[in-house]
């Protein structure tokens, strides 16, 4: 396997980069009560951008585990549960189908408080990119897409959309990833919030192999119907590139798009539906 020379940005540090986007947020949230954190279920501690609590304050905020389609109903039930037991209204949602949006609306309004007379309840979504949070809004929003306007004394100029009783900036804000560690930044590219020209996707696949086989162990075996594998990661790869006929020239395996056909299926659901890390919380005593 190809060295991997990572630089981290945007890790501890502070980039100009991070910094213009949390700004950004920081700004449109002086017109909202409520924010709308969007994450990606399958890495619900890594798709977020610890620098939000910091600009949030305390202001009232709604933990979307999205894309809950995705993860096992266990792993799901107990990050809820977690995140809920330190006080985060984390709510699972399917922004694709609307399963568990009716929730966010509710919450959202019990968490907003009751907003003067004449106003309605204002909120925003926020998160890292591709965890769903255009989806959410058109979701929210309902097929019109009404905008409401500008309201005077209110927006500025801003755009708002209904969501039921609620009033939704109509841009989400969009944080960029934060790249915490190297496995961080894999699993992020994993489920596509890094591209491929800042983590080669040949990577992200190994990564992927490892964790699919501690955590679901044989998928990928019975997926790709492939022997047996007891080797690297790099060995399973080569053996699904095989499987699928990703061949370069002399017959060998082309391990990039090998990789390719491994993260399309699992961002596609096809190698199960799995949450790629635990809670920070012991798992429930199953007597
Ligand atoms: N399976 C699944 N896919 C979703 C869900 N929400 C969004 N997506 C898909 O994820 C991709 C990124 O969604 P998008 O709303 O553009 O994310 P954004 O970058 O955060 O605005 C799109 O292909 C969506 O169809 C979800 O709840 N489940
Ligand atoms: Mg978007």
């Amino acid at each position: 396997m190809r060295r991997l020379r990572m630089r981290e940005r945007g890790g501890g540090v502070l980039t100009g980069h991070m910094a213009r986007a949390l700004a950004d947020i920081r700004e449109n949230l002086k017109a909202v009560q409520v924010v709308l954190e969007v994450v990606d279920a399958r890495i619900p501690w890594t798709s977020r951008n610890p620098h939000l609590n910091r600009v949030l304050g305390g202001k009232a905020r709604i933990l979307v585990l999205n894309k809950a389609d995705l993860v096992d109903e266990d792993g799901l039930r107990r990050w809820v549960a977690c995140l809920r037991g330190q006080g985060l209204a984390a709510v699972p949602a399917d922004a694709v189908t609307g399963r568990g949006v009716e929730r966010v609306l509710a919450e959202a309004r019990a968490a907003g408080g009751r907003p003067a007379v004449e106003q309605s309840l204002r909120a925003m979504i926020v998160g890292i990119p591709n965890v769903g949070k255009s989806s959410l809004l058109n979701r929210l929003a309902g097929g019109a897409r009404a905008r409401t306007g500008a309201r005077p004394g209110v927006t500025r100029g801003k755009q708002w959309v209904r969501a039921g009783d609620l009033h939704l900036l109509d841009l989400p804000g969009v944080l960029p990833p934060y790249l915490r560690n190297r496995q961080a930044v894999a699993k992020l590219a994993i489920i596509a919030a890094v591209g491929p020209e800042s983590f080669p996707a040949e990577v992200a696949a190994l990564v992927l192999i490892d964790l699919l086989r501690e955590r679901a162990p044989r998928q990928l075996e019975l997926f790709y119907g492939l022997e047996s594998e007891s080797g690297e990661a790099a060995a399973v790869l080569e053996a699904v590139g095989r499987r699928r006929g990703c061949l370069a020239a002399g017959g060998r395996v082309d391990a990039g798009r090998a990789a390719g056909v491994v993260l399309k299926d699992f961002r596609a659901g096809k190698l199960g539906r799995l949450t790629l890390e635990d809670p920070p919380c012991a798992a429930p005593n199953r007597s």
